[in-house]
């Protein structure tokens, strides 16, 4: 079993300038739901460790019914402060729309319905924030991969960008956003994710759609996505870090 300085250790070294901040995360672990069942087993740091040298389309690992979390809580914003996104909410995201545009040949705009009459995937995984808890939940959505190919992206896209309804400022600016390289939008795990434990996804979890890419950090996993924009790089976007909290200083790449 590693102990809990193992796992420190192991994301210090895997963290490197930005250790302080994750540490500060660490020291509540053991006041998290970091180790009930399977969590405190060695797989993880195992396949962890392997991720660093095996290949990025290597899959993560996939779960159970029976090693759902009780719950699965709600971090970050949990309702956004958006006139024009409760507006949508009130009607249960009837009026919603999936814009997916910049470097592609065919920017379109798509419904929930829409997105849900294409084909689902659904997967049962580990979810880890760097604040210190982890949870395991089942997400059904479509494949990022599927509506990219309907947007036709150009050969210059590099990034693509999730541009959300929450804004991280009581004047409503800064939205939350969160970026990803093609490699892993093309991941098969990386699904625009509309239920949750069966069930439509809470507001409180990102609806009407979050992204998933299961061998990232929580923060990576946009909620509330409104936009999806393909650029060639960050530069026009808030502080061209690619992220809301990589403009904070932390990583863009969150592979575990
Ligand atoms: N739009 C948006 N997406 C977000 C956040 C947020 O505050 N706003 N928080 C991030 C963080 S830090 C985590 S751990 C997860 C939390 O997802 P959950 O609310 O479903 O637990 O969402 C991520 N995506
Ligand atoms: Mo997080």
């Amino acid at each position: 079993m590693p102990t809990r300085n193992d796992r420190r250790s192991f994301l210090l070294r895997m963290t490197g300038a930005t250790g302080t901040l994750f540490l500060a995360g660490c020291e509540r672990l053991s006041r998290s739901e970091w180790f009930p069942k399977i969590l405190g087993s060695t797989e993880k740091l195992t396949s962890a460790a392997q991720h660093l040298v095996t290949s990025r389309k290597s899959m993560a690992q996939e779960f159970s019914e029976k090693d759902l979390s009780p719950t699965f809580r709600s971090n970050g914003t949990a309702s956004p402060n958006n006139p024009e996104y409760q507006a949508l909410a009130a009607t249960h995201f009837a009026d919603w729309s999936l814009q997916v545009d910049g470097l592609v040949e065919n920017p379109i705009k798509l419904t929930l319905a829409q997105l849900r009459a294409m084909p689902a995937r659904t997967q049962i995984t580990r979810h880890d924030c760097v604040e210190g808890w982890s949870a395991i939940g089942k997400w059904k959505g479509v494949q990022l991969a599927e509506v990219l190919a309907l947007a036709k992206p150009q050969a210059t896209a590099k990034y693509v960008v999730f541009h959300c309804a929450d804004p991280m400022e009581d004047d409503g600016s800064h939205k939350y956003y969160e970026s990803v390289d093609m490699e892993d939008a093309h991941h098969p795990q990386t699904i625009l994710a509309y239920e949750m434990n069966g069930a439509t996804l809470p507001v409180a979890n990102g609806a009407p759609i979050r992204v998933r890419i299961e061998r990232q950090l929580g923060y990576k996993m946009a909620k509330y996505i409104m936009r999806i924009e393909l650029v060639e790089s960050f530069a026009h976007i808030e502080r061209g870090k690619g992220g809301y909290w990589e403009d904070e200083g932390y990583q863009w790449y969150a592979g575990i």
